[in-house]
């Protein structure tokens, strides 16, 4: 017992997925300067520190007690080495941690967060604006647009866009966009069904998207089928000649109502169950869903219409202009859709309800500890390659041996 409660530290420490981690946990404190330096590595390109740091935050939020010493946490697993050990003990001792504040406060790191705020800026294109360009803020980018050759077409869109972009989206928000897509979706097929995933079915209040899964029944296989997708004047790459799918209709519908301010199809090769094997061997949380990354037109009140007349901008000074008038009835909206097949269903809600730690530690268990292959697509076996149906998330999380965990419980 640690003051007065009773915790198996054996069972915490060699049951890392039986642990929950929900939003309201006992430790704020000293999550937040790991939970920075997590984000402050991925920011800055390097994901295998931030991966330490998200893990070290991750076993904190599970504990159920609040830390007062060190000496209840020096044997936790998951606390990596001493270096988040020393943060832990300078944030007790002294309410704050000096790494923390100068990296929070360093103009290249500043920087570099306000770049990669842009959608469609990753690390290594913000590093080269900010290295070689001397490129420190979004409004740089709009003053030397014309000769810094950013030719992903996103980026444009996430400038002219760039405070929407960065305002949290709230839950209502969210299921507003929902509606609106759902309204559509109904209009292009029967039945089918439209899920929040993501960080809304965790449980949060806000989110910086919305992860929105489509699925239109059994007989449906080939619904996100591109070839019209193209038509519907959605930028995409790739894609074969095949049948009119759900997904196509209902971005050309979106688009005809005048709510898509941009879209990018993600088609990804079609690919055999052997193939999904394979390359699902990355613990990566790609997936090979047709999905569609957009930006969407939030109704900002229920009775709101879009009206599909509005001028498509292309134009970036036009864009920056119209994305900062205030009172236009909508504020734009990144949303992920997915089309899933029927038969995927539970395994990409699953990956697709996060967190992104989470997932990445059951997948790994699942291979390391169980020799199977998890997947948004699947679960299968390495050897023989047979594939574990399943019907829900509690019959994935029962061929994996471990007791089902609701989303709520799953915010590593
Ligand atoms: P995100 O939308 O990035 O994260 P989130 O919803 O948890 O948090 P936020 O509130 O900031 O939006 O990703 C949601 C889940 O989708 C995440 O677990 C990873 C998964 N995902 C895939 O499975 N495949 C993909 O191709 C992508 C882009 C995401
Ligand atoms: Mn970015
Ligand atoms: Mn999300
Ligand atoms: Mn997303």
């Amino acid at each position: 017992p640690i003051d007065g409660f009773s915790f198996d530290k054996d069972f915490f420490n060699n049951n890392p997925l039986e642990r929950h981690a929900s939003l309201d946990h006992h430790n704020p404190e000293l999550v937040a300067p790991l939970s920075f330096l997590s984000e402050y590595w991925s920011t800055m390109g390097d994901e295998q520190r931030s991966l330490a740091f998200a893990t070290a935050a991750a076993t904190l939020k599970s504990l159920p007690f609040a830390v007062t010493t060190m000496s209840q946490i020096v044997d936790l697993k998951g606390l990596g080495s001493g270096h988040c050990l020393k943060v832990l003990q300078e944030t007790l001792d002294t309410g704050s941690c000096r790494e923390v504040v100068a990296k929070r406060d360093s103009d290249k790191y500043k920087s570099i967060k306000s770049l990669t705020g842009v959608y469609g800026i990753g690390n290594s294109v913000a590093e080269k604006l900010y290295t070689s360009r001397n490129i420190t803020r979004v409004s740089d980018i709009i003053a030397s647009w014309g000769c810094l050759a950013l030719h992903d077409e996103r980026i444009k869109y996430g400038v002219a866009y760039y405070g929407d972009l960065n305002t949290p989206v709230t839950r209502e928000a969210a299921e507003r966009i929902q509606g609106v897509v759902r309204r559509e979706l109904d209009q292009v097929a029967q039945g089918c069904k439209l899920e929040l995933t993501g960080g809304y079915r965790r449980g949060k209040s806000s989110g910086h998207d919305v992860d929105l899964l489509v699925c239109c029944g059994s007989n449906d296989e080939d619904g996100a089928s591109v070839s019209s997708v193209r038509s519907a004047g959605v930028v995409g790459s790739g894609g074969n000649a095949g049948t009119d799918g759900v997904l196509a209709r209902l971005l050309r519908r979106l688009r005809h109502t005048g709510l898509i301010l941009h879209a990018r199809l993600d088609r990804p090769p079609a690919l055999n169950e052997a193939a999904y094997r394979k390359q699902s061997d990355r613990v990566s949380s790609m997936d090979n869903y047709e999905k569609c990354f957009c930006i969407l037109k939030c109704p900002l009140q229920d009775d709101w219409t879009p009206d599909p007349m509005d001028d498509i901008q292309t134009d970036l000074s036009s864009l920056v202009t119209s994305g900062q008038n205030g009172d236009r009835g909508w504020r734009a909206t990144r949303v992920d859709l997915v089309y899933v097949p029927q038969h995927q269903w539970p395994y990409a809600v699953l990956g697709w309800s996060g967190s992104k730690l989470f997932l990445r530690l059951l997948r790994r268990y699942a291979s390391s500890t169980l020799g199977l292959v998890l997947t948004s697509h699947g679960l299968w076996s390495k050897d023989r390659g047979r594939l574990l149906p399943a019907n829900s998330e509690q019959e994935i999380f029962a061929h994996l041996g471990l007791t089902y965990k609701h989303p709520s419980q799953r915010n590593f």
